[in-house]
């Protein structure tokens, strides 16, 4: 099949990056999102969201003429849909997004398109939420037009290059429609393309996920019990792994962000007397923020009025993403329990977190701190040298939850520099 127009919905995280690429590939692309300042910014050129080597893709295929921005789908030979499914409260999948996106094509959907959701979405959202919607159309799915559901599995930080390297699962309601899906990732995907059905591949980049989450799990339970039996976790992990057959993760401040601490509650909605581990093993993840705060008690006695300066808010090291951050939680336990909480998060400086002092940079963040804790391993906090922290604050106590930092180095410069999972709290 052959695309000389498509239409993305959805201008985030995955939908500016698809669209984008598929821009600078010579397809015309209409970038719809219904957020104005997001068209608005992109009108000019400019990108809203921080991802190494988005803005100069955005900008090429801007000026290429093939990417165009809209707050509402118009005709095109091919339809994706890549807007979020956030969770409500209770850990149930919210679908509104996916099902507005749908609506909203509804009314341009023509004979012979082709519609892929790529949203995350719980297990048979195509053929039971998808489906229908668009069949309102009068036209049938697998029939008259194509419908299929091809999940995104880049890496927040890598995904320009792993949007294209990565291998790609399509699924159709049909064959002729995952082969039509293949028709169109082609474009630009340089790794393999796997053609399955629409639920296999919508299980598959739940079942990775999930994966991940367990293995993450592991190894935070892992630090838990070294700091118990006072084993330094990092060096037995390090040691572990060196077996040809393992291969544990890092453990660290809790799992977060839109994906892995999100995805595997779609499993426990739609089947939740089949998966007591997932369940576990989310319920963990979520809980270290809390094993943070009891190292911290640890190191200050009492927390009450104890002035700590945190590093880092962001998800994971070196992005711009605070959703579902663990850091964040470690924020507002140590609001909480009394503590006079400051923060520098280099990617979002003026983020507002309930109760804490957001600085605009390291110094402001230490000046006048008890303990200063390391919660997300950004390089520029990696590389920064115990001495200069040393004489921009008065803390001479560290807390670094990633193993980011080296003890000898920090002893030397003066601190007492603990480490979560090495022994410090029993
Ligand atoms: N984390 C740890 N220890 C580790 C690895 C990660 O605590 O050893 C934490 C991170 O700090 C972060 C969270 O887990 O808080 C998730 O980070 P991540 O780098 O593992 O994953 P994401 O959420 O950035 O991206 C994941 C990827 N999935 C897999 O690796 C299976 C990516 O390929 C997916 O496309 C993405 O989810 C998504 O959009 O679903």
């Amino acid at each position: 099949m052959k695309f000389e127009h498509i239409c993305i919905i959805g201008l985030g995280y995955i939908g500016l990056p698809t669209a984008s690429t598929f821009a600078t590939h010579g397809i015309r692309v209409t970038g719809v999102d219904n957020n104005p300042e997001v068209i608005h910014a992109l009108q000019q050129g400019k990108v809203h969201i921080y991802e190494p080597g988005l803005g100069e893709v955005v900008a090429k295929a801007v000026a290429s003429g093939n990417l165009r921005v809209s707050p509402k789908p118009v005709e095109a030979d091919a339809f994706i849909i890549a807007v979020p499914t956030p969770f409500y409260e209770d850990k149930k999948a919210d679908l509104s997004f996916v099902r507005a996106a749908a609506e909203e094509v509804l009314p341009v959907l023509r004979e012979g398109n082709l519609v892929v959701l790529e949203s995350t979405s719980p297990p048979l959202t195509t053929e039971k939420v998808v489906r229908p919607i668009l069949e309102r159309s009068g036209l049938v799915a697998g029939k008259d037009f194509k419908l299929a559901y091809s999940p995104e599995r880049v890496l927040p930080g890598q995904i320009m290059k792993e949007l294209i390297e990565n291998a790609r699962v399509i699924g159709g309601v049909d064959r002729a429609s995952a082969e039509a899906g293949r028709d169109l990732y082609g474009t630009f995907v340089k790794g393999d393309i796997l053609l399955t059905d629409a639920t296999t591949s919508e299980m598959v980049k739940l079942m990775e996920n999930t994966y991940r989450d367990v293995n993450i799990a592991i190894a935070n339970e892992f630090s838990r019990l070294a700091d118990r039996f006072g084993v330094d976790i990092w060096e037995a992990i390090q040691i572990a792994n060196r077996h040809p057959r393992v291969k544990i993760l890092n453990p660290g401040p809790g799992v977060g962000g839109h994906c892995i601490s999100v995805d595997p509650w779609f499993f426990v909605e739609a089947a939740p007397d089949l998966t007591p581990l997932i369940h576990t093993a989310r319920n963990v993840n979520d809980s270290q923020p809390e094993f943070v705060i009891k190292i911290i008690e640890h190191l200050l006695g009492e927390v009450k009025g104890k002035r700590v300066a945190l590093l880092g808010l962001a998800f994971k090291a070196n992005v711009d993403d605070l959703r579902e951050s663990p850091a964040i939680e470690v924020a507002h336990l140590l609001v909480k329990a009394g503590a006079v909480v400051s923060a520098y998060e280099p990617y979002k400086p003026d983020f507002p977190v309930a109760g804490v002092k957001m600085t605009h940079s390291l110094p402001e963040a230490v000046v006048d701190s008890d303990l200063v804790v390391l919660l997300v391993g950004h390089t520029q906090f990696k590389e920064l040298d115990p001495r200069q922290l040393a004489a921009m604050t008065p803390a001479r106590l560290a807390l670094d939850t990633v193993n980011g930092w080296d003890t000898a180095a920090w002893q030397t410069a003066g601190f007492k520099l603990a480490k979560l999972g090495k022994g410090e709290k029993e």
